[in-house]
């Protein structure tokens, strides 16, 4: 019976070729089978990730070798023998961790809420466990408890608390998910190891911390649906009100989380989140200091909020209890453009105008947010598809008016004036009359002059024949996973992949495309035709798909486009002649020349 659960035992989050077919399943307020307690993580749009374990006192080395990329997992890409992992805990004193500050830092960042891991996979409780001596209560020198602390003073501030736990890998435990290197999986008895562990824990955990918002899991194995079913059964009758993490498994769950790293290209239904990490690693390494800028920080929040979801932002504090300095810092930028801009953010729904080259929109009854992470040229900016009334036009810090111009069903709106103060994202409001217009899904792609790049994303792309619009999932180092949308499997001239294009402005524009192409692609001629119009060229290649290296994208020129006359166009791609897969397409480019 076992070995048909090791095949599920993986599944760390859904890759979904077509995002739409997503909404039907976590759409769950249409069926009314929604969690009666949704609303607050709907409208919450920014949350704090921590991932603190004996990983953290490690920090990326082990044996006098540094480890890369998620550094929870060095126990894993290691081998690190049970006997020997188990160890650490002998030297793991947290002195410096404080609760009340982490739990400011968290008020100051803006997020609504906190998932901490109380365990990951290594096994190692880092709250005072019954179940276990492997706890930082039983087997450190700290020996209290710092998430009954944190519990506390997070909750205490308004901030809703969760617990992060691994409910399958456990690679301290003989019947635990995934430790092959120090137990034989043909002997383990999953059901013991839930039944002796994960499930007493779990009810430790919502026993034990007062009332908890969030019990997110990650990577199920090892139970069938029903037995998915009962687990969660069994865990909400102490706590009703506490929402579970769709990694529960088996489709279960009351909030859908994409991939690690990934956002949705367009806007899902129901309630879900992305979770991303602040550099590179979950877990702190010492020598990962790729931190995201505050920057592409906001910019993120903005996209996924546009999309519908949530962000949720993962800080990895050292073995000491230290939060890293780009952390404290880029996070309370973050939180500081949130004062002045969060009625942009929080508890919005997706924006109805879709992703233009000048940013995204979010959206609350009557109002239209315009995220302007790309100031145009000429201050103009363009909202296509605007069919209500506008009754006027601001930009949210100031509450200054801007003058605009309705044509037809573009809202064009001045925004010079505005002051930019170096933001990288100034909001602009725009109220109207009306009920809030649908999502236009068949939205051409705006393309302007104003823009020294306008992207055409692959996601956007109508496919024919053999072509498939897939998310591409792979890695630079070891789990830490990008995920890029791109039109696969072109293979004769049947399989195209067509986009219809908004061109504002007349005028010559530089066609690039953007691909990976292997070996075995490329040398290959292809047509992108505009409007029936062919222009040739013949694939260069990149490299090879591999889900454990990077995935090599080239900017390939191809032709000049003069558009005469603004107005709708059709580019397609597609191969000349029948052969291999000519490319895994990512976007196209569109440059004005000037
Ligand atoms: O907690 C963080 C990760 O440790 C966790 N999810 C986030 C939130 C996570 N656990 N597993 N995974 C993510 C996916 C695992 C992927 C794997 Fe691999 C692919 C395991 C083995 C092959 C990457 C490459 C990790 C190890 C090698």
């Amino acid at each position: 019976m076992k070995s048909i659960f090791l095949v599920i035992a993986f599944s760390t989050g859904f890759l979904v070729s077509k995002a739409q077919g997503m909404e039907e399943m976590w759409d769950k307020s249409a069926s009314g089978k929604e969690h009666p307690n949704i609303q607050w993580f709907k409208d919450a749009k920014f949350g704090m990730f921590i991932h603190w374990g004996l990983y953290s006192k490690l920090a990326g080395v082990w044996s006098g070798k540094n480890y890369y990329g998620s550094g929870e997992w060095i126990m894993n890409q290691a081998r690190i023998p049970v006997k020997d992992y188990q160890k650490i805990a002998a030297s793991f004193n947290p002195v410096k961790f404080n609760a009340g500050e982490w739990a400011q830092l968290a008020k100051d960042a803006g997020v609504k809420y906190m998932v901490i891991t109380a365990k990951h996979h290594e096994g190692f409780s880092m709250f005072d466990s019954k179940v276990t001596d492997f706890d930082i209560v039983d087997a450190t020198p700290y020996k209290k408890d710092p998430m009954k602390a944190l519990s506390e003073a997070t909750r205490s501030l308004g901030i809703q608390f969760g617990f992060y736990y691994s409910q399958f890998q456990d690679w301290y435990e003989p019947n635990g998910g995934k430790n092959t290197w120090d137990f034989d999986e043909s002997k383990k008895d999953y059901q013991l190891y839930y039944q002796k562990k994960a499930i007493p824990q779990l009810k430790e955990l919502l026993t034990n911390y007062g009332p908890l918002g969030i019990v997110w899991f990650d990577t199920p194995g090892g139970m069938s649906k029903e037995q998915t079913q009962q687990f969660i059964n069994e865990l909400r009758q102490l706590q009703p009100n506490s929402l579970f993490s769709s990694r529960v498994g088996q489709g279960l769950g009351d909030y859908k989380d994409f991939g690690d790293s990934e956002v949705p290209p367009v806007p899902i239904k129901g309630a879900w989140e992305s979770v991303y990490t602040h550099n590179d690693s979950w877990g702190y390494i010492t020598h990962d200091m790729n931190f995201k800028s505050t920057a592409e920080i906001i910019r993120l929040l903005a996209n996924v909020a546009s999309k519908g979801g949530n962000l949720m932002l993962n800080v990895g504090p050292d073995g000491e209890g230290e939060i890293p300095y780009y952390s404290v810092k880029y996070l309370r930028e973050t939180g500081a453009w949130l004062q002045k801009n969060g009625e942009s953010i929080y508890a919005t729904t997706a924006g109805f105008v879709p992703e233009q080259p000048w940013g995204f929109t979010t959206s609350k009854p009557g109002k239209l947010f315009l995220h302007v992470v790309n100031r145009p040229a000429y201050d103009l900016v363009l909202v296509p598809g605007f069919k209500n009334n506008v009754l006027k036009v601001y930009a949210l810090t100031d509450k200054k008016n801007l003058s605009f111009e309705k044509k037809g069903t573009d809202l064009l709106v001045q925004m010079k004036g505005v002051k930019n103060e170096q933001s990288p994202n100034t909001v602009l409001v725009v109220e109207y009359s009306g009920t809030e217009p649908a999502y236009n899904e068949t939205a051409p792609v705006t393309i302007a002059a104003a823009f020294e790049t306008n992207y055409i994303n692959a996601a956007f792309a109508k496919t024919s024949g053999a072509a498939k619009i897939q998310p591409l999932t792979y890695s630079h180092y070891y789990g830490d996973w990008k995920h890029t949308t791109c039109v696969t499997d072109m293979q004769n001239p049947a399989d195209g992949a067509t986009f219809s294009v908004r061109i504002i402005d007349q005028g010559d524009y530089k066609l690039i495309l953007e691909y990976a192409c292997s070996e075995s692609g490329s040398r290959q001629e292809g047509i992108l035709e505009v409007n029936g119009q062919p222009f040739l060229f013949r694939t260069l290649r990149t490299s090879e798909f591999d889900r454990k290296a990077p995935l090599l994208f080239i900017k390939h020129p191809v032709a000049i486009l003069h558009v005469e006359k603004p107005g709708i166009y059709t580019l397609t791609v597609k191969p000349a002649k029948t052969g291999a897969e000519l490319m895994k397409l990512k976007s196209i480019i569109a440059e004005p020349v000037q």
